[in-house]
C-alpha cells in the first residue's frame, strides 16, 4: 500500500479543516483554544484510505497569516497540496501568499477545492471559478483540477478524493537516498510510552531499534517504536506521516525544527548558498545585509543576507546570496527554503540550498561561478563541482543533492572521463588533483634548494604542506610516481632528476678524498676515517652515495662503484669454477684484508647474486647474470640516485 501526504493550503476560515473531518473523520484542530476560536492554529493530522487503496495523510495548516510559520512547517514535504478557496469569498490574501509559497517550495501538484459550494448559487461559482483561474494562470497548478465541494452538504467529497488520488498517482515516488531524514513537526510525551516525535519522514527509511541522532543538537536516541496513521510499523518508508517513539532523550531536549536522522549523517550549519528568487508580488527588493527570517524543513531562524551579485534583488527576479543564520539549523544541499520579512510580516522569496558553509568569498564573481556550477542541471557536472576537494563519494553525493544510483552513475562517469582522480577512499577533480601535485612538486623543489645535499624531502614534511590523511597521501604520491613525475626515495621524495648537489669546497673535499681512497681501493677508509681526515661527514658521504659516487654498504663500509665491480667480478669468476668460495680465499684473490671483503661478501649475498653454506659462499645465478646485476646495480646508483 502506497501512503501519501497532502497539506492543506488557503485563507483563514474558507473551510479547510472543516473538509478534512468532512474527508477523513478526523478534526485536525486537536489543540483546545483552536476548537475554542474555530481556528486552526498549529498544524493538524488526519488521514483517510480511498476506495482505491491509497492511504492519504493529510497536514493542515493555518490560514491565518499570525500562523504562516505554523503553516511553512507543514507543507515543506508533502506529495501534493489541496489548495482551499470558499465560493462565498473567493481568492483572498493568504490564498495568493500559501500559493506563493507553494511555488517556492516547488510544491507543482494539486487539487483545488472550491468549498461552501452550498452558500452561493452557479452564477456566483461561475465568477469564484473565474476568479481562481485566473490568480492560478501562470503557476505551476494553472492546470490544476477544481473540484466544487460542501462540506456541510457533504458534496462533491468523492470526486474530490477520486482527483487527488489521481494527481498523487502522477507524483514521482519518493527518494531514498539511504539517509533518512525526519524534520521534526511535533514532539511530546505519550503516557505509557515516552518520548514521541512525528514529521514526514525523507530520503531513507527508519528502522525500530535504529540508532538515532539529533541535529543540530547532536543528542543520541534509540527508536522504541514506529507509527504511520497509529498503525505500529517495523520500518518506516520515505514519504510517509512518522510517529517515533524514542528512548534515551527527553522531550524537552526536542523540538520542531530539529531533523531526526542516522547518526554522523545530519549536516548542522549557520551558513548557506542559496540562488534566491524574489517574488513578483514582493513590496520591495530583497537588499544586501538585509535580515530576513529563513523557513526550512520544519525550522526556522533569522538570517542576515549577503548579495552575491549586484546589492540587491528587484521583485521578480533572482540571484545568488549568502545567508548567515542566527540559529544552527540541519540542511542538506537541495532543500527549499523560504524567505520571510518579519514586519511588516511578508512572504519575499525562496530558493534551493546549493551549497552548506560555504567558504567566505574573496571574490564575489568566483562564488556565483562556482555556485552556478554546483546547481548545474546534470548529475555529473553537480558531483564534480563537489570535488573542488578530495571527498569521499557519500560525502559528495550529500553535497551535490544527489540519491545513491545517480551518485554511482556521475562517479563512474567522471572517473572513465578523467575528470576526476581517485585518492584511496576518496575523489577529487582533475583540476585540484593538479593543484595538489605542483604543490607536491613545489615543495620538492623546495626542499631540493635548501638541501642539496639531502636525496629528498621527508614524506611528512610534504604531507603537511599537502594538507592529506595518511592514505590519500600515499595514493597522491604513488599516482605521481607511476607517471613518473615523482621519485620516492625510502623515507624521502624527490623529483625524478634531483641529484644531491655537493658546493664547490665539498668537492674539492671529495676529490682529496676519492684519490686517497683510489690509491688502495681495496681497503678504503670507513666514514669515521673520511670525515676526520677528509672533512666528509656522514651527510656528504650519504649525498656521495647517492649520487653514485661511492657504494655504501651497511653504515660502516664505503667503497668506489670500480672496486665493487672489480671484486664482483672476481668472485663471480672464482665461483663459476671452483663452485664455492671462502672469505679466506676471497680476500686472497682481490689482495685485500678479512674487514673489508667481510661487507663486500655480504652485499652480494643482499644483492641475491651469493649465498651462505656453512662456512663458504656459492653462487644463486648464473655467471653472467650476475655479472649483469652487479654492473646494473652500481650504474643504477650513478643514474638513479
Ligand atoms: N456553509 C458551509 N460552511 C462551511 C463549509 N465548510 C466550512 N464551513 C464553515 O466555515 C468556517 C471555517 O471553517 P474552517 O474549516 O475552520 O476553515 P479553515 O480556517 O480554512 O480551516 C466554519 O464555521 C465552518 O463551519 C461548507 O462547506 N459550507
Ligand atoms: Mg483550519
Amino acid at each position: 500500500m502506497t501512503t501519501r501526504v497532502v497539506g492543506t493550503a488557503g485563507h483563514v476560515d474558507h473551510g479547510k479543516s472543516t473538509l478534512i473531518t468532512a474527508i477523513t473523520g478526523t478534526d485536525p484542530d486537536r489543540l483546545r483554544e483552536e476548537r475554542e476560536r474555530g481556528m486552526t492554529i498549529d498544524l493538524g493530522f488526519a488521514w483517510t484510505t480511498t476506495p482505491a487503496g491509497t492511504e492519504i495523510g493529510f497536514v493542515d495548516v493555518p490560514g491565518h497569516q499570525d500562523f504562516i510559520r505554523n503553516m511553512l512547517a507543514g507543507v515543506g514535504s508533502i506529495d501534493a497540496v489541496l489548495l482551499v478557496i470558499a465560493a462565498d469569498e473567493g481568492v483572498r490574501p493568504q490564498t495568493r501568499e500559501h500559493l506563493a509559497i507553494l511555488g517556492l517550495l516547488g510544491i507543482d501538484r494539486g487539487v483545488i477545492a472550491l468549498t461552501k459550494r452550498d452558500l452561493v448559487d452557479e452564477t456566483w461559482a461561475e465568477l469564484a471559478r473565474a476568479e481562481v483561474r485566473a490568480a492560478l494562470a501562470g503557476t505551476a497548478l494553472a492546470a490544476a483540477p477544481l473540484v466544487e465541494v460542501s462540506a456541510m452538504a457533504r458534496t462533491g467529497l468523492a470526486e474530490l478524493v477520486a482527483a487527488l488520488e489521481a494527481v498523487l498517482g502522477a507524483a514521482p515516488r519518493r527518494r531514498d537516498a539511504g539517509r533518512p531524514r525526519l524534520p521534526i513537526d511535533r514532539a511530546f510525551t505519550m503516557t505509557g510510552f515516552g518520548t514521541v516525535v512525528t514529521g514526514t519522514l525523507l530520503d531513507g527509511e527508519l528502522r525500530v531499534g535504529d540508532e538515532v541522532e539529533i541535529a543540530p543538537t547532536g543528542a543520541r536516541a534509540r527508536i522504541r517504536g514506529l507509527q504511520t496513521h497509529r498503525h505500529a510499523l517495523e520500518v518506516a518508508v520515505p514519504g510517509s506521516r512518522v510517529a517515533v517513539n524514542l528512548s534515551g532523550v527527553d522531550r524537552d531536549a526536542l523540538a520542531r525544527g530539529m531533523v531526526l536522522g542516522r547518526p554522523g549523517t545530519l549536516t548542522s550549519t549557520t551558513s548557506m548558498a542559496v540562488r534566491i528568487a524574489v517574488l513578483e508580488a514582493a513590496s520591495a527588493e530583497l537588499a544586501h545585509d538585509e535580515v530576513v527570517k529563513v523557513h526550512l524543513g520544519t525550522a526556522e531562524a533569522m538570517a542576515r543576507v549577503s548579495v552575491l551579485e549586484g546589492d540587491a534583488i528587484a521583485p521578480g527576479s533572482a540571484a545568488w546570496v549568502q545567508l548567515r543564520l542566527a540559529d544552527t539549523v540541519a540542511a542538506a544541499v537541495g532543500d527549499r527554503l523560504v524567505v520571510r520579512r518579519p514586519s511588516p510580516s511578508e512572504t519575499i522569496g525562496g530558493g534551493a540550498v546549493a551549497d552548506l558553509a560555504p567558504a567566505r568569498a574573496r571574490r564575489r564573481a568566483e562564488a556565483v561561478a562556482a555556485l552556478e556550477r554546483r546547481a548545474a542541471p546534470s548529475a555529473v557536472s553537480r558531483l564534480l563541482a563537489s570535488l573542488d576537494i578530495p571527498r569521499t563519494a557519500s560525502e559528495a553525493g550529500e553535497r551535490s543533492g544527489l540519491d545513491s544510483a545517480e551518485r554511482d552513475a556521475a562517479t563512474a562517469e567522471l572517473l572513465a572521463r578523467g575528470d576526476a582522480v581517485a585518492l584511496a577512499d576518496a575523489l577529487v577533480d582533475r583540476v585540484a588533483f593538479e593543484a595538489m601535485a605542483t604543490q607536491v612538486l613545489r615543495v620538492c623543489a623546495q626542499g631540493h634548494r635548501r638541501a642539496p645535499l639531502r636525496a629528498g624531502v621527508p614524506r611528512e614534511e610534504v604531507r603537511a604542506a599537502v594538507g592529506l590523511p595518511a592514505k590519500r597521501f600515499a595514493a597522491l604520491i604513488a599516482r605521481l610516481a607511476a607517471g613518473g613525475r615523482l621519485a620516492e626515495r625510502g623515507a624521502v621524495l624527490a623529483l625524478p632528476d634531483h641529484r644531491p648537489q655537493l658546493s664547490g669546497a665539498q668537492e674539492v673535499s671529495w676529490a682529496k678524498a676519492r684519490a686517497a681512497i683510489a690509491r688502495d681501493p681495496s681497503r678504503p677508509p670507513t666514514p669515521a676515517q673520511l670525515e676526520t681526515d677528509f672533512g666528509l661527514d656522514r651527510e656528504l658521504v650519504a649525498a656521495l652515495g647517492e649520487r653514485g659516487d661511492l657504494v655504501r654498504i651497511g653504515t660502516e663500509a664505503v667503497f668506489l662503484p670500480e672496486t665493487v665491480t672489480v671484486f664482483a667480478d672476481t668472485v663471480v669468476t672464482e665461483l663459476a669454477v671452483a663452485r664455492t668460495i671462502t672469505v679466506a680465499r676471497a680476500r686472497d684473490l682481490t689482495g685485500s684484508s678479512r674487514k673489508h671483503v667481510l661487507p663486500l661478501l655480504q652485499f652480494l649475498d643482499d644483492q641475491g647474486v651469493t649465498r651462505r653454506q656453512g662456512d663458504d659462499r656459492i653462487l644463486v645465478v648464473a655467471p653472467d647474470a650476475a655479472r649483469a646485476r652487479i654492473r646494473a646495480l652500481v650504474r643504477q646508483q650513478e643514474k638513479s640516485p
